[in-house]
Parts: C-alpha cells; structure tokens; sequence
C-alpha cells in the first residue's frame, strides 16, 4: 500500500513593499482555493511570506523595522488564511518574520526576532516551528552592494535546531516532516540533520535574487537557479526525502528574484517545477514510500555513516590550511 501526500508549492509572485499583509493574506487564499480544486493537502507558501523581503531596506535605527513582524500568529490580519485552511480542509506552511517578548534571565524585558516558518494542519494547529539559522548576508550597511541584504542585522539565529515531527495530515496518519528557509538548503548539514530525524518531506521557502550583490567576484545570473535546484536536489536525494521548494518570484522592490519552485522526489528528481514570475500552483502526487529504498541501500545511515571521522563537521567552522606536502 502506498502513503500518498498530495502537495502543492505556492510561488508567491513579488510583494511591493506598500503591499499590506491583507494583499498577501488574499492570494494565498487563492492559492489554497485552487490548491483544493486539485486535492493537494498541503500547500507551502515562501520565506517571509506576508510582506516584501525587507532585508533589503535598511533601518539605521533596528526598530524601525519591527513593523515588519508579527508579535502573533496568527495575527488578525493572518486569521483569514488559517480560516480558510479550516473551510477547505487544507494545510499549509507559511514562513513569516516573529518578534517576541521574553523575560532574560535577571527578568530585564527583552525583545528577539527570527526569520521563521510554521506548518499548520487545517484545524489550525501549529504542527511545528523552525526559526532560520543560516542567516546570509550582513548586519551593517555595506556602501559596495546595489542591493543590500541585511538578515544578520533584523534576525537572530534560529534557537529550535532542524526539528522534525510526526504528524497527521490528509489522509495518512503520520508523516515526518522537517523543515528549513532558504539560505538552509545550501548547506548539508542541515538536511543531514533532518535525515538523521527519518524525514519523509522537508519543507522549505526562498526568497533568492537573481544576481549576487555581495560584490565578492562574478557570478554568472544562470547559475543562480542551478545553484537553488542543485542544492535542494542533492538535499532530497542523499537524505531520501520529499522536498518542497518554494520561493517569491519575479521583480519585487526592483530586485528581481529567481522564482523556479521545485518539489523533488529522494532520488533527487525534479517532479514538478514553476515556470512563471507570478502567484502559481504547482502540485505532486508523494509516495512516501518512496522513502525506503535510499534509507535502506545507499544510505542507510546506521550501517554506512562514520561519524568517528566528521568531528570537524561540528568542531570547526572555518576552513583551515591543509599540511604542505614534501618529499621524504
Ligand atoms: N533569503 C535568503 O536566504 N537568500 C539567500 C541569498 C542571499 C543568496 C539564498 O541562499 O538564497
């Protein structure tokens, strides 16, 4: 017997930086309603979902930026979505920009962002939470980039690890579900992390422009979808998992982003690929069966893995100078 999933990655096309949340809100609910229309059960909407990509602008004072998060969810401007979920008896994972109040440890009021994302069942249960821990870019203005890219100035490094759940959703009891955001999917650890976790689906959003503004060398605008795909291909198929892959898409702010949302099958397939700049629908029929075969030949982790020679994975973080060879 197979274990069908029916999922949807729903591109987003660009949000202006006037656009309310309402705007948003409202074509993802298209997007949910069209999604019903084709019996997907989950739907995964991008990466900072509910506004423009923000970390482009820049704020001299941090604060000033706070009106771009939610210090809910779902905030009253996102309640129709999660309403909508309920009406059409379909899911959906949203990412979003949090901002909490916490007490720190001498009880001082303290405020913290992440760059997050929820997978949210149709009865409107959060069924988990990543917070981004990738965060690419940097934290002061750089006068070198014609567009900036300020993640590690608006968000602190996601404190929930790669966590994975298994959950109910459409008509299976339990699916394994992991997720990570965008800048994530570049770096194998974190799918490793997930596999380690027997994911079955990882979810994911984007917002990757179409050229490199870091000024650091030539990057060729071709390769910036290939770079997207490669890494979520390889991700899926040496973790055998499903991925869903989905970005905002086209010119938004004037910065024009690379769009090309993939779910990919564990043998590192592309399944079903956007084509548009625009709020679009993509759908696949998910065997999670499909998972046995990697996890039990090629990479059954725990007779192939030899953790004894990775501590550098965890011990380091830069690259070091290898020894120069001479002759003996
Ligand atoms: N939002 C992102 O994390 N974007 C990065 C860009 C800066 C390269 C990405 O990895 O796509």
């Amino acid at each position: 017997m197979s274990r069908i999933l029916t999922v949807a990655a729903g591109q987003l096309g660009p949000l202006q930086r006037a656009d309310s949340r309402t705007v948003a809100v409202q074509r993802m609910i298209r997007l949910l309603e069209r999604a019903k229309a084709r019996g997907v059960e989950l739907v995964v909407f991008p990466e900072l979902a509910l506004t423009t990509f923000f970390p482009r602008h820049y704020h001299a004072d941090i604060a000033e930026a706070d009106h771009w998060f939610e210090t809910a969810m779902p905030s009253p401007e996102v309640a129709p979505l999660f309403a909508a979920a309920r009406r059409l008896g379909v899911g959906f994972h949203l990412g979003y920009a949090e901002l909490l109040h916490e007490r720190a440890a001498d009880a001082s009021p303290r405020i913290r962002h992440f760059n997050t994302a929820i997978l949210v069942n149709p009865e409107g249960d959060i069924l988990l939470k990543y917070r981004k821990i990738h965060l690419p870019g940097h934290a002061e203005f750089d006068p070198r980039r014609a567009v900036q890219h300020l993640e590690k100035r608006y968000f602190e490094v996601g404190d929930l690890g790669f966590p994975v759940v298994r959950a109910p959703l459409g008509r299976l009891d339990g699916v394994n579900f992991g997720m990570m955001i965008c800048n994530d999917r570049r770096w194998p650890e974190s799918w490793r992390v997930l596999g380690l976790q027997s994911v079955e689906m990882v979810l994911l959003g984007y917002n990757t422009p179409s050229l490199n503004f870091s000024n650091a060398g030539f990057e060729a605008p071709h390769l910036r979808v290939l770079h997207s795909h490669l890494s979520v291909q390889a991700g899926a198929y040496q973790n055998a998992c499903f991925a869903v892959a989905t970005a905002k898409a086209g010119v938004e702010d004037g910065c024009e982003l690379i769009g090309h949302s993939i779910i990919v099958n564990p043998q590192g397939e592309i399944i079903a690929q956007a084509t548009s700049w625009d709020d679009e629908l993509i759908t696949a029929d998910c065997d999670l069966d499909a998972c046995t075969l990697g996890r039990t030949s090629v990479f059954a982790f725990d007779r192939h893995r030899r953790p004894e020679a990775y501590d550098r994975i965890t011990s380091q973080t830069g690259a070091v100078a290898p020894p120069v060879w001479r002759r003996t």
